[in-house]
């Protein structure tokens, strides 16, 4: 028993001073153990080769997300990605449907989501992973937002990640933020909504077309997505509207659509007045736009919160499904 004890003693010791480096990477290793089973050692070891990046502080620093709407667009919808989000559908066409029909997802949402995130695997991010869940980790910005933890959880989740799929920790690259693949996803996401379409006995996220398509669609389904319903109808305002009723982070559904014309923000188009919907408004230069945001709007928040990205991927996803139609 004792011996036990000095056997451990003298490997926190070790651990201590080696993971030392980054301010929290010992309690870090410690809480892995411990929550996690993960070897301590190990952990520590990893976290020394881990690279505090300014770069990554920098970039969290100042998100697309904090620009308003008419700035925030024209990134994302372009002829290009229209074109190329076109391309994709048409050549993964057969995964596409099948995803579609499986996950009761719709095709030009799936398309778009790998669109906007990675420009359909064009750009997957050069960050290491192990630096960017790091950095946030142990040093995150001051933005008046600490998100220090959330990141923390991540990294381990990462580190899970190793010894279930076996990625190689020190080499995975991905966002910034640590985000993974051509649907960008992180971490826990990961874990908990990839799937293995192809049937291979691995999730991969990066070179199996099968694992991602199936995989950004098992998210939106998981997260409550209904095949064929609305996402969003632009809203007309009557003078003296209540305000009160614009979500700005939030877009769960809480009102019906009569509630919310009641309220002074009417559908322009037609929609059953007992469906649920919030109200996201949009700067767009002069003026501000109105959306009855549903349910599906919703969902795209749940893969990044921001009102924005959810409207990017919604425009840029019926600008591929005209494309593709024609
Ligand atoms: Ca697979």
């Amino acid at each position: 028993m004792k011996r036990i004890f000095m056997l451990s003693l003298v490997l926190v010791l070790s651990t201590a001073c080696r993971a030392g480096e980054h301010p929290g990477a010992e309690e870090f290793a410690a809480k892995a153990a411990l929550e996690l089973q993960l070897d301590q050692e190990e952990v520590a070891l990893l976290l020394q080769d881990a690279r505090f990046k300014q770069s990554i502080v920098d970039a969290m620093s100042r998100p697309a997300e904090g620009k308003p709407w008419h700035e925030y667009r024209p990134i994302f919808i372009t002829d290009k990605r229209i074109r190329k989000g076109v391309k994709f559908w048409r050549e993964n066409e057969a995964l596409i449907n099948q995803a579609a029909e499986k996950y009761g997802v719709d095709q030009q949402i799936i398309v778009a989501i790998i669109g906007v995130e990675t420009y359909y695997g064009g750009n997957t991010g050069s960050y290491r992973v192990l630096d960017a869940l790091a950095t946030l980790s142990f040093y995150y910005p001051d933005t008046g937002n600490d998100r220090s933890d959330f990141f923390s959880r991540e990294l381990m989740q990462f580190i899970m990640l190793g010894e279930e799929e076996g990625l190689p920790l020190r080499d995975v690259t991905g966002s910034y933020a640590g985000a993974m693949g051509l649907g960008q996803f992180m971490p826990s996401s990961y874990r908990e909504y990839a799937v293995d379409l192809d049937g291979d006995g691995r999730r991969d996220l990066w070179s199996s077309m099968d694992d991602v398509i199936g995989s950004v669609a098992n998210y939106l389904h998981r997260h409550g997505w209904a095949y064929g319903e609305p996402v969003t109808y632009r809203a007309t305002v009557a003078a003296g509207a209540d305000m009160g009723l614009v979500s700005r982070r939030d877009f769960k559904v809480k009102k019906t659509v009569d509630e919310l014309a009641a309220g002074g923000f009417e559908s322009t188009q037609a929609v059953n007045g007992d469906t649920l919907a919030a109200v996201a408004r949009l700067e767009e230069g002069e003026d501000d736009s109105y959306w009855l945001a549903f349910r599906n709007f919703y969902v795209i928040t749940r893969y990044n919160r921001s009102p924005l990205y959810a409207m990017a991927v919604f425009d840029l996803s019926e600008a591929i499904r005209k494309g593709f139609e024609e």
